[in-house]
């Protein structure tokens, strides 16, 4: 098909897909770099994964003060983060603050999913559409569209009958549900529905947890920041973001008890697992991160999650809701690890059951509610905390042609194909910021995607300098790199576990470990000397580009 006719209403150097952290700060640095950028966001409002999940417990797991943009000083020090751990209202609107303070709005056209994105080779530029039926042009297209955007419902028989209201997790509405007095059932134990159960349980007369999984979780150890601390840390930004980058999760966290677990007396490690369970220390990532093999040796691993299912079982009163609690049948850490307020302690109130689906799995759902293999639940509220199509779920929605036509989605069919999670072969000029093949999803994201859009920036700049029109990644490269990333992956326990990281979670999906585990600092290094050796691995063709959009000459 020859899609150089193809009209479109206007024609910019760059679309932004997304509007989220990620899309954000691209169209920021778009437009600094004096490019006409736009983007699209298929929400109504800016903030990505945080706009969409606005259910009641919603969290990061990284200190706010870290989770947050590092490229403007002024930006850093005129906003004030109240907790340890951002809640989801707070996020969203610095999100907001963010793309109001740097002029962004205009340039975003909120309610448009982008539904299709083709290469064409004459003009050497991409066509982009969306569900609104706009079609605009541009040089570069960049996907911002986040690790955590497209939902995954479960798949059980007759929840379309159900005749309560029901919610997702990751597409909450915006206005507040209200449970009180009512019978709930959730279904998910992930991060998601380890936040919002304690919530739920506040008010409604009855919840019913669902449980196929047990999950690992350790507390989040939120709380407010006080004043003295918040400057301290704003005297000290550039050095912590400094560390950030040099630390492998792109996270600050308190220094490793020692290298391997197996080092020390029980003794030892024990106050040195409470010591991260509470307190100060406590919280985030910062459990995994006590001993430094804990996610690489089954044996130390052990000793952690010993740790925590002994929490579990001292935590929750009645011992069989207690044992159905604890996780026994993978590595802890070796799926992403939840952070909660007062999760299991919620399984101490009259009004919250667990179900044990491992025992009585569910049979349907009818108009009523929920059918195990025991009994009937009768509920009013259905909560689906089932997670996402991770990853590639997002970028794999939409109709991605690169050259010769080819889809993306089928390139992608055995698993991601990418060279350094930024680029795929055949895609010329196509970005994905924290794409799969780097460290994104095991970072904190805001590090990873200030690098990647540093990177994109830089790299744009480069070319345009060089005269060039296009660079994509070359499929030698990419296999290589794909190659590497299993490589490193295999050396972990991330395997272990059928979780979203591996794409266990949606049924078809090929088993792959979807992120780079080699850490933030090995993984910028590489990227640094790519860069510095002419782009190592990319190919790019020369052309002169006269204006927006447009190129004119090939070399
Ligand atoms: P997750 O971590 O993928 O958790 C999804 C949960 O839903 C998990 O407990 C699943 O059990 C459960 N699930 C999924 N399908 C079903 C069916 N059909 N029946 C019963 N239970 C089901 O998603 P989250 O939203 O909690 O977290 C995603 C990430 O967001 C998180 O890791 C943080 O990075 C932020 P399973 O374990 O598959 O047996």
């Amino acid at each position: 098909m020859n899609y150089a006719g193809r009209s479109a209403s206007s024609n910019v150097d760059i679309v932004v897909v997304g509007a989220g952290f990620a899309g954000l700060y691209m169209l920021h640095r778009a437009l600094r770099q004096g490019r006409s950028a736009i983007a699209f966001e298929r929400g109504e409002d800016v903030g990505g994964t945080w706009y969409w999940n606005r259910y009641p417990g919603a969290r990061c797991d990284v200190e706010s003060t870290q989770y947050s943009y590092s490229f403007s000083p002024e930006l850093e020090q005129e906003w004030n983060w109240s907790e340890r751990f951002a809640a989801q209202p707070e996020i969203q609107t610095y999100a907001a603050h963010v793309a109001d303070r740097f002029g962004l709005r205009p340039h975003i056209r909120f309610g448009r999913t982008v539904t299709r994105a083709v290469f064409d080779e004459m003009a050497r530029n991409w066509i982009i559409e969306t569900d609104t039926r706009e079609c605009v042009r541009a040089r570069f297209c960049i996907m911002a569209t986040g690790n955590l955007s497209r939902v995954k419902l479960p798949e059980i028989q007759g929840i379309e009958d159900f005749a309560g209201a029901t919610f997702h997790t990751g597409a909450w509405p915006e206005e507040p549900v209200d449970f009180s007095g009512k019978r709930i059932g959730v279904i998910g134990t992930g991060s998601s529905g380890i936040q919002v159960i304690p919530e739920i349980a506040r008010s409604a007369a009855a919840l019913v947890v669902f449980q196929r999984t047990p999950a690992f979780s350790v507390p989040a150890c939120n709380r407010p920041l006080v004043p003295s601390e918040l400057a301290e840390v704003k005297r000290n930004y550039r050095e912590l973001r400094r560390l950030a980058h040099r630390s492998r999760s792109g996270t600050v966290l308190p220094r490793s008890a020692g290298r391997s677990a197996l080092d020390f007396s029980e003794e030892e490690r024990l106050r040195a697992f409470e010591e991260r369970w509470k307190g100060d220390k406590g919280g985030g990532a910062s459990f995994l991160a006590t001993f430094g093999d804990l996610l690489v040796s089954e044996k130390a691993n052990e000793t952690a999650a010993a740790f925590v299912r002994h929490k579990i079982m001292e935590t929750v009163r009645d011992q069989q809701t207690a044992a159905d609690l604890s996780p026994r049948n993978y590595p802890i850490g070796s799926k992403r690890l939840p952070c909660d307020t007062s999760y299991f302690e919620t399984y101490n109130k009259d009004n919250v059951e667990l179900v044990n689906l491992q025992r009585t799995p569910i049979v349907a759902v009818g108009p009523r509610g929920i059918r195990t293999s025991e009994r009937q639940y009768d509920l009013d509220c259905l909560v689906f905390a089932t997670g996402y199509d991770a990853g590639t779920g997002a970028i794999n929605a939409i109709d991605i042609r690169g050259r010769d036509g080819v889809r993306l989605s089928d390139v992608w069919r055995d698993g991601p194909q990418t060279y350094l999670g930024l680029m795929v072969a055949g895609f010329p000029n196509l970005f994905t910021v924290t794409g799969p093949g780097s460290p994104s999803i095991l970072t904190n994201l805001l590090v990873s995607i200030e690098y990647h859009v540093d990177w994109i920036a830089r790299c744009i700049d480069d070319l345009d300098r060089g005269e060039m029109a296009t660079i994509e990644a070359s499929k030698q490269a990419q296999d290589e790199w794909v190659r590497h990333v299993a490589d490193l992956a295999g050396e972990t326990l991330f395997l272990k576990a059928d979780s979203w990281y591996v794409g266990a979670n949606v049924p078809g999906k090929p088993r792959v470990f979807m992120a780079y585990v080699g850490g933030v600092p090995a993984y910028e290094a590489r990227c640094e000397e790519i860069a510095a050796r002419g782009y190592w691995g990319f190919v790019k063709e020369g052309a002169r580009v006269s204006k927006a959009g447009s190129t004119v000459q090939s070399a």
